[in-house]
C-alpha cells in the first residue's frame, strides 16, 4: 500500500524525487510526482495520528493516480501533460459539476497541486525562520495563503487545530533527518525552487486549459 514502505523518513529522499520530476522538455513525470507525495506522507505519518485525517485524504488521492499508472491506459499517464491531454480528448473529466468522472486523474492531481503551493510557502517560511519561530504559525500562515481558499470552514478549523500540535522547529528539523540546522536550511534552499518550478509548470498547464476550478 501507499503508506507502508520503509518507515524512516529522510527529507533528502523527497528532494531527490522532486529533482527527477521534470523531464528534459519540462513535463511533469507523474510517477515521480507521486513518489514525492509518498515521501511527504511518510513524514506526516511520523508526526502522529492527529494528522491522519490529512494523510488519509492524500493517500486516497495518490492511490487514484497509482491505479491510473497501473492500468492498461498507463501510457497516457506518463506525464501530467499527457494525462490532461488524454483525459480531455476522451471526455474523462467532469468540467462544471460532479458527474460520471468524479475521480479523474486531472481533478485528483489538482487537489495535490493546490497542496503543493502550501508546501512551497511553508518550506520557504521554514527556510528563513529563526530558532524561536513557531512551526505552527508558519504552517498556518502558508495554509491560509493557499489551500485554505479551497476548504470549507470545518476543514479549515480541523487543520488549524492540527497545526497547533506540530512539534517546534528543533524537533521538526530532527524529523526531517538531514543533519544539523544549517544543513536543513541548505537543503530547503535547494528544495523550494524545485517544488516551485513543478508547481508553476502545472499551474500554467491547468490555467491554459481552464482547469483550475474543476469540481
Ligand atoms: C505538517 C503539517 C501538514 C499540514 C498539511 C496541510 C494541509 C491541510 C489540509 C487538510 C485537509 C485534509 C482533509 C481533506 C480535504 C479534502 O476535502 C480536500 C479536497 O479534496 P476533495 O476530493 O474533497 O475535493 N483535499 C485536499 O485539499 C488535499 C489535501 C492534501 C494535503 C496533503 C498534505 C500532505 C502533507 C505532507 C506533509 C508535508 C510535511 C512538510 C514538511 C516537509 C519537510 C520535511
Amino acid at each position: 500500500s501507499v503508506a507502508s514502505d520503509d518507515p524512516k523518513f529522510c527529507f533528502e529522499e523527497v528532494l531527490s524525487t522532486f529533482k527527477v520530476c521534470l523531464s528534459e522538455d519540462k513535463a511533469v513525470i507523474l510517477e515521480n510526482y507521486v513518489s514525492g507525495w509518498r515521501g511527504l506522507i511518510k513524514f506526516l505519518n511520523s508526526l502522529g495520528s492527529v494528522f491522519s485525517f490529512i494523510s488519509k485524504d492524500a493517500i486516497n488521492k495518490i492511490q487514484i493516480l497509482v491505479n491510473l499508472l497501473k492500468e492498461d491506459t498507463h501510457s497516457h499517464y506518463m506525464t501530467v501533460q499527457s494525462m490532461v491531454r488524454y483525459e480531455l480528448d476522451n471526455s474523462l473529466v467532469d468540467i462544471d459539476k460532479r458527474g460520471s468522472h468524479p475521480e479523474s486523474g486531472t481533478r485528483t492531481l489538482l487537489r495535490l497541486h493546490r497542496a503543493l503551493r502550501w508546501l512551497e510557502l511553508f518550506l520557504e517560511r521554514l527556510r528563513i525562520s529563526s530558532e524561536d519561530s513557531k512551526t505552527s504559525v508558519m504552517c498556518a500562515d502558508a495554509y491560509n495563503e493557499s489551500l485554505a481558499h479551497y476548504h470549507p470552514w470545518v476543514v479549515r478549523k480541523a487543520a488549524g487545530l492540527a497545526f497547533c500540535v506540530l512539534p517546534g522547529r528543533p524537533a521538526f528539523f530532527e524529523v526531517m533527518n538531514v543533519g544539523p540546522p544549517e544543513k536543513v536550511v541548505a537543503v530547503l534552499g535547494e528544495a523550494v525552487p524545485l517544488i516551485s518550478e513543478v508547481y508553476q509548470i502545472t499551474e500554467e498547464l491547468y490555467a491554459k486549459n481552464n482547469l483550475l476550478n474543476l469540481p
